[in-house]
């Protein structure tokens, strides 16, 4: 296997034995094969030019195959298998249907059992591009599609989809398997696979508030009560939602656990009382909080962490695109029904959870709740009251040197203020930093998805400040990233022109140093240093 996807790659260089993250060289090999498979399909549907939008079952499953994918969510060996032969089946009916077209092996090859997979997966994963360059490119473009991928199915489980987000996908997997593209071609491709990223955003944040309502200031309990109870966590809302609905009146509290946090932000999940608040911290606490918690746990997406022992692992339940071999896994009907009782009838038979907190944090700041108080907040900068916003959005991770972005919330000048989104602001948001005149100095707008928002805000702040350049506004841009849903959050800001932001806690292992020249001199990408040289820097 090698895998360097994630930020937590071995040695900083890729995984090769075993992943940091647990995946086993069988399912990181399985999921090289499905990738290869897909880019098959992509260079069908180019080379025949197939019409996209007549494909839908099709187009939903190279979305679903790419999530499974993403780090932490789908260990499941038979899934992948299943996946694969999936897509294969989608490959040769397109395929028998384009008689003359000339295509490589990605859409030709045939497997027979596992085995076979296997085998056909050694030579087609991240290695089999020999330039580094070219390769570091070709990965960069991927893993932002995987992020795209992720944020159009969420809001495909509500109903909104958008053709150009399939017709790039099969572009830039198309892409990669042609040899004569260099890098600049590449280079122009990855922007573009930003601006599908803002796509995909936008139309997940019209999904999420056209369904639920606009997010608004909530203070989110982190203590317990008396019942047994559910946690929940991934990112889709509407799972949640179905989990909501099928717990009501039965007795059985539901808590959200990292990611899941700002659903409780939505006027709609505000009105079942057995909602009750959230649940620890960011995903790779899981390990010890899950036994603490003591129910049973969802997971609608990433991040799983492998459960250590089986009885935790017969308390944990997947659906969508995760999965973990032994776990069971929910599977919804043609319109996306599922059915929790299974999770419901176990939660009854367990302990209600300990208490590892009390007290609440507070959230919900989108860009609907933010521009309702662009008065107060435009005030406050053009009296000098707020000097600095600091955008730390991203994800959290295990590495000890995240403790950097602790310190860094902690030693900011008073004056500023940090804007976040996705599971990096476990880090700092149970630090009580205060507020400027009755705004908190951290604003979470939700998960990582709802960078969106921060990007409305900034592009909101520009026009009432009669600003030419997003850079010009008083906003520094400190992100933390670990899968690759940041990476494409990554590529919508460089696509939205934003300059000079810093991606720590270690520049990713798939960028060469050439490709990392080319982010550094074109866009002032940087890392990040000591905190108090750091702070200075974002200040001045
Ligand atoms: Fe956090 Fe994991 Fe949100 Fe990432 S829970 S690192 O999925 O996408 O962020
Ligand atoms: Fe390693 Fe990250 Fe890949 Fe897991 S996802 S195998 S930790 S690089």
């Amino acid at each position: 296997m090698f895998c360097y996807q994630c930020q937590e790659a071995s040695r900083g260089t890729g995984c090769e034995i075993i992943g940091v993250c647990g995946k086993n060289p069988e399912v990181a090999k399985l999921q090289d094969l499905l990738i290869y498979t897909l880019k098959g399909i992509a260079q069908a549907v180019v080379r025949g030019a197939v019409e996209v939008k007549a494909r839908q079952e099709m187009n939903h499953e190279v979305i679903n195959a790419l999530f499974m994918t993403i780090t932490n969510a789908n260990f499941d060996d038979g899934a992948l298998e299943a996946q694969i032969r999936k897509m294969l089946s989608f490959r040769d009916g397109l395929t028998a249907e384009l008689a003359g077209v000339k295509l490589s092996d990605a859409a030709t090859f045939t497997v027979t059992d596992k085995e076979s997979m296997l085998k056909k997966a050694a030579s087609v994963g991240v290695l089999a591009t020999a330039n580094e360059d070219i390769r570091s490119l070709r990965e960069l473009i991927l893993y932002g599609l995987k992020g795209m991928a992720a944020y159009a199915h969420h809001a495909l489980n509500i109903g909104l989809e958008e053709e150009s987000l399939y017709v790039h996908t099969y572009e830039a997997l198309a892409a990669m398997l042609d040899n004569t593209l260099g890098a600049d071609e590449l280079v122009a491709l990855t922007l573009k696979t930003g601006e599908v990223g803002v796509t995909a955003m936008a139309m997940l944040d019209k999904a999420n508030t056209s369904r639920f309502g606009n997010p608004e200031i909530t203070e989110v309990n982190i203590g317990v009560r008396n019942n047994p109870a559910i946690l929940i966590s991934g990112h889709d809302l509407t799972d949640l939602m179905q989990l909501l609905e099928q717990t009501e009146g039965t007795g059985v509290d539901v808590y959200t656990h990292s990611e899941m946090l700002p659903a409780h932000y939505y006027p709609a999940f505000k009105k079942f009382t057995h909602f009750v608040g959230n649940y620890g911290n960011a995903w790779w606490k899981q390990v010890e909080e899950f036994e603490s918690f003591r129910g049973p746990v969802l997971f609608t997406t990433n991040c799983l962490v492998p459960p250590r022992n089986e009885a935790l692992k017969s308390r944990i339940f997947t659906t969508g695109a995760s999965g973990f071999p032994g776990c069971t896994h929910i599977e919804g009907d043609e319109n996306g029904k599922k059915d929790f009782s299974a999770i419901i009838a176990l939660a009854k038979t367990l302990e209600a959870p300990q208490e590892i907190e009390t007290g609440k944090i507070v959230g919900g700041f989108a860009h609907a709740q933010v521009l309702a108080l662009a008065d107060q907040v435009v005030e406050a900068v053009k009296t000098g009251a707020i000097k600095k916003f600091v955008v730390m959005a991203g994800c959290d991770g295990r590495m000890n040197s995240r403790s950097y972005y602790t310190e860094f919330a902690q030693n900011m000048p008073q004056d500023s203020v940090i804007l976040t989104a996705g599971c990096a602001k476990y880090r700092y948001n149970k630090l009580n930093l205060g507020d400027i005149g009755g705004i908190p100095r951290v604003l979470d707008a939700g998960q990582c998805n709802d960078s969106y928002s921060l990007v409305v805000i900034a592009l909101k702040l520009k026009e009432v400040f009669g600003l030419a350049d997003v850079n010009d506004l008083p906003i520094a841009y400190n992100i933390a990233w670990y899968e690759q849903k940041a990476v494409i959050v990554l590529l919508a800001l460089l696509y939205l022109g934003v300059k000079n932001i810093h991606l720590g806690p270690t520049l990713p292992a798939f960028l060469s140093p050439n490709v990392a020249n080319v982010l550094v001199e074109k866009f002032g990408i940087g890392t990040i240093g000591e905190v108090d040289e750091d702070i200075k820097l974002f200040m001045a």
